[in-house]
């Protein structure tokens, strides 16, 4: 028997794996469906993929050799660089011979009588161990929407989460692209390039702000080296770890012209400055973020050429920042040539695909590929694919029938031993996803070896500690803009799922706090038996 799996080889599993192995001396068994490390870098290589969060915040903490030794070549790296980090990682820390590859956990149930759990693989394998470790991700489990017909389209179809490694070239094909998102807003430009023709279907136009990306250059890259420490320190500060010069109050305290000035001064910084580093209130005030919102209507109007396209590019009818941000470089300007077009599926709806089309309401569009840009079953997603049973047999989808709800999103009642890496409930994507995996994997590597220090066989939270969380993580959203838009964040993106806030929004800091003090606490909201 083992002491724990770990499923999951992403920024998460690579480093819970290094703290039960190489810290904690533990027997660990990881498990990754990929045939390599790097979860979300491995498997979204689509042309455009790239980080939105700084290079120098979006890595690893843990370790300043590691820090010292790696450049990063650009402000927001591309996917290749970020996959060649986590390589680097799993062999600097000699990750690779825990895992095994190519193999998908397919039931996980936890055994009443020995207080472990059986893991099973698509492979036939059969792994007991104590502690079950969730590293599965929150963005891994994509989604392309059931449309009738899909599976008769003769053409090549492409889903962005599970690109293909090979180069996949557009020239001279008539392409469509389902979706802007994130994703779809990073893609566009670059099929743009090399389609013959390219038809975007928009369902709701992003709020998308300039990403602002750069070289670094031996300079910068020695400056951010030189600055780490104050740099991990200052992270802190900010609720979602993402650092910000000069963030204000309040947008409605200031002149129209200072708060157009100041908009223009983020928007010109790129990357995350307008959603997170300008007025706090924006994501709390209507009329706040109302101001924003305009101003970054009024810059789709000026980059888009065409008036009609530029009107159904811009975003209406929910706040800005309630779906995650989206940056983007040449998106706008790709509607400004002639072979790029754009449907809006909510006036004209996708009615089915046939074998050599998209139909829609009013016409076929006739396309020799279809990228499938549609998101993810988010959070819950990866979880339920793998049937897990906690006590009394009973599914980990019945027990979250109504919502998810892990307390502190770590553990949840009647599931002993199963930890949630940044998991439902937690601040994860909303917080630097590197550092909210850190603080997550620190805190469970703390509690496995307090248990196993102090001869507990399990730990379990407490029903009432749950419930407390899932209403706190509910009232501090309420509180907020966040879920009056149909986001992934609310699971509003697949149909039928209950519609639960699924972020907690209390800030990192805090939220590490209350972590922290839990555990001072001896483990309080916790059963330890
Ligand atoms: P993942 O990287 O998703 O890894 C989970 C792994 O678990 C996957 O490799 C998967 O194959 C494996 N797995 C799942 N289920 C099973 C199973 N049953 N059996 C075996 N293996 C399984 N976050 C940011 O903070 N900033 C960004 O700029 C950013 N950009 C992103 C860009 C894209 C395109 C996407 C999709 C997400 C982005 N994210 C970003 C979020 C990103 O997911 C996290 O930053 C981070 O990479 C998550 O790491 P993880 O290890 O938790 O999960
Ligand atoms: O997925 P999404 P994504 N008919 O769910 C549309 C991270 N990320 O892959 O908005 C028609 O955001 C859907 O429309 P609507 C980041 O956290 C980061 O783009 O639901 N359209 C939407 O436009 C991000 O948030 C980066 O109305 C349908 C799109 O598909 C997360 O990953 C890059 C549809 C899906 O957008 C997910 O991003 C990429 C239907 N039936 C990803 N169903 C960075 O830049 C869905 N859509 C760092």
């Amino acid at each position: 028997m083992l002491d724990a799996v770990v499923v999951g080889a992403g920024f998460a599993g690579l480093y819970m794996v290094h703290l039960l192995r190489n810290r904690l001396g533990l027997s660990v068994q990881g498990i990754e469906a990929a045939q390599g490390v790097g979860g979300t870098w491995y498997w979204n290589r689509y042309p455009g993929a790239r980080c939105d969060i700084e290079s120098q915040l979006y890595c690893y903490s843990f370790s300043p050799e590691l820090e010292q030794e790696w450049n990063w070549s650009e402000r927001f790296p591309a996917q290749p660089e970020v996959l060649d980090y986590l390589n680097h990682v799993a062999e600097r820390f000699d990750l690779m011979r825990s895992f095994t590859f190519d193999t998908r956990v397919v039931g996980a149930d936890f055994d009443e009588t020995t207080d472990t759990w059986l893991v099973c693989t698509d492979g036939g394998a059969r792994i007991r161990a104590r502690f079950f470790i969730a590293a599965t991700g929150n963005l891994s489990a994509g989604r392309i929407p059931d449309f009738p017909g899909r599976d008769d389209f003769r053409g090549n179809t492409y889903f962005t989460g599970d690109w293909p490694h090979e180069t996949v070239d557009f020239s001279g094909r008539r392409v469509a692209l389902i979706g802007t998102g994130s994703t779809g807003v990073q893609l566009v430009p670059h099929v743009a390039q090399q389609a013959a023709a390219l038809t975007v279907f928009q369902r709701t136009p992003a709020y998308a702000c300039p990403l602002g990306n750069r070289p670094l250059d031996t300079e910068a890259m020695a400056r951010i080296k030189a600055n780490y420490p104050a740099i991990r320190q200052r992270e802190w500060d900010f609720p979602g770890g993402v650092i910000f010069d000069d963030v204000r109050p309040s947008a409605l305290a200031e002149t129209p012209e200072a708060r157009q000035h100041f908009y223009e001064q983020k928007w010109r910084a790129g990357g995350m400055n307008l959603w997170l580093g300008s007025y706090e209130d924006i994501l709390v005030d209507e009329r706040a973020n109302e101001t924003v919102a305009e101003f970054i209507r009024d810059k789709i109007r000026t980059r888009v050429e065409n008036p009609d396209t530029a009107e159904k590019l811009t975003p209406r009818g929910y706040p800005f920042g309630a779906k995650r941000q989206t940056l983007e470089d040449g998106y706008y300007d790709a509607f400004n040539q002639d072979h790029v077009e754009l449907v809006d599926v909510r006036t004209t709806p996708i009615e089915c695909i046939t074998p050599d089309s998209i139909r829609t309401a009013d016409r076929d569009y006739l396309v020799d590929d279809i990228i499938f840009a549609t998101g993810f079953d988010a959070f819950t997603g990866s979880l339920y694919r793998m049937n897990i049973r906690g006590r009394g047999g009973r599914l980990l989808s019945d027990h979250w029938a109504a919502g998810p709800r892990p307390y502190l999103g770590l553990n949840t009642s009647g599931f002993p031993n199963l930890f949630f890496i940044t998991g439902p409930l937690s601040p994860s994507v909303l917080f630097n996803m590197p550092r909210a995996i850190e603080q997550h994997c620190n805190w469970v590597a703390d509690c496995i070896a307090h248990l196993l220090e102090h001869d507990y066989r399990a730990i379990e939270a407490e029903p009432e500690a749950e419930q407390g969380w899932v209403e706190h993580v509910r009232e501090v959203a309420d509180a907020t803009l966040l879920p009056k838009a149909d986001s992934w964040y609310l699971g509003a993106n697949v149909p039928g799922k209950p519609r639960v806030f699924m972020v907690y929004l209390g800030g990192c800091a805090n939220y590490k706090k209350i972590c922290d003090d839990v555990t001072a606490a001896g483990y309080q909201g916790f059963a330890l038996t």
